[in-house]
């Protein structure tokens, strides 16, 4: 019996020694090197082209390598077992970590500094008192929850954006379609962390984004599709929107051509936000296969309904 390994873009390697390290009795086939698709139980994958996991008679569970699981959605069947979201301290941590980085880098004023800079030109910009500074996040989930009580420590005015209403510390909360356009006309910068779901693709259209206060950032970390391409496009061009902080894309490698690579208000992060590292990932992932092999429920479950 083996694991199946895929991990995308981003290669397997590491992932192969810390499991081999962890399961040294186990066989560890990484794709698309696999003899015998009969003898997989386990897929520890991200990414892997549709039609493969269906084609593994004998799997048991589908165990994501990353935090969305949203490469499902272009299955059309699924293996009927139980999906495993992959949640890793450290990746919510460095989530985390990238956007407090880009929330001061705002508001401190440092991208005009770098243009000061660019023309020897020496003088100091206001910014307002932090409690005045408006983050909002899109997308409540165990990472956006992370984020908005860090900013909020920090003494930001965090709020947050939900579908349906529930109680939240130290934030603001905008719940349902009702709220939305009062939740982002409010706001210096959004951080978008909502998952890929059919519901969510292409959410933030050219309607949704102007409603933002002109000048206002937008730090994207969850998934590039829920962002509308041509009307961030033309929110950034037209000035609208101050900036876009643009961690992934609908396409990834982003190709060479692809207009933001030059746009002067786009910086952009090649999906490194929060990198999933085997070296904390991989416990997790081996206590839920020997759950599984102790006949146990493994967790935290991905529910492929909810897309998340
Ligand atoms: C992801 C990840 O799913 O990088 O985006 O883990």
């Amino acid at each position: 019996m083996a694991i199946l390994l895929y991990n995308g873009e981003f290669g397997a390697d590491d992932w192969y020694l810390a499991l081999q390290a962890q399961l040294p009795d186990e066989t560890i086939y990484i794709y698309p090197d696999v003899p015998d698709k009969a003898e997989v139980e386990f897929a520890a994958v991200w990414n892997i082209p549709p039609g493969e996991l269906i084609s593994c008679p004998n799997l048991r569970a589908i165990l994501l390598l990353g935090a969305g699981g949203d490469f499902l959605m272009r299955e059309t069947s699924l293996p009927p077992v139980p999906i495993v979201r992959l949640v890793d301290e450290t990746v919510v941590f460095d989530m985390t970590q990238y956007c407090l980085y880009w929330v001061a880098h705002y508001y401190r004023r440092f991208d005009r500094y770098a243009l000061n800079q660019a023309n020897s030109h020496w003088q100091r910009v206001e910014y307002p008192p932090i409690e005045r500074y408006r983050v909002g996040i899109l997308g409540l989930g165990t990472i956006g929850t992370q984020i908005a009580g860090a900013l909020s420590t920090l003494g930001y005015s965090v709020s947050a954006w939900v579908q349906t209403q529930r109680d939240a510390k130290q934030i603001k909360l905008y719940s349902g379609a009702g709220q939305f356009q009062e939740f982002m006309a409010n706001l210096d910068v959004l951080i978008n962390v909502l998952p890929l779901t059919n519901e969510t693709h292409g959410f933030l259209d050219i309607e949704r984004l102007k409603m933002l206060p002109k000048e206002a950032k937008v730090i994207n970390i969850s998934r590039g599709a829920v962002i509308d391409d041509e009307a961030l496009r033309s929110v950034l061009d037209s000035g609208h929107l101050g900036a876009a902080v643009l961690d992934v894309f609908d396409q990834e490698p982003l190709p060479p051509d692809h207009w933001a690579w030059r746009h002067p208000r786009v910086c952009i992060t090649p999906h490194a936000s929060g990198q999933t590292y085997a070296r904390s990932a991989v416990k997790g992932l081996v206590a839920n296969i020997q759950r599984i092999k102790r006949g146990e429920q493994p967790f935290p479950l991905y529910d492929q309904s909810k897309g998340y």
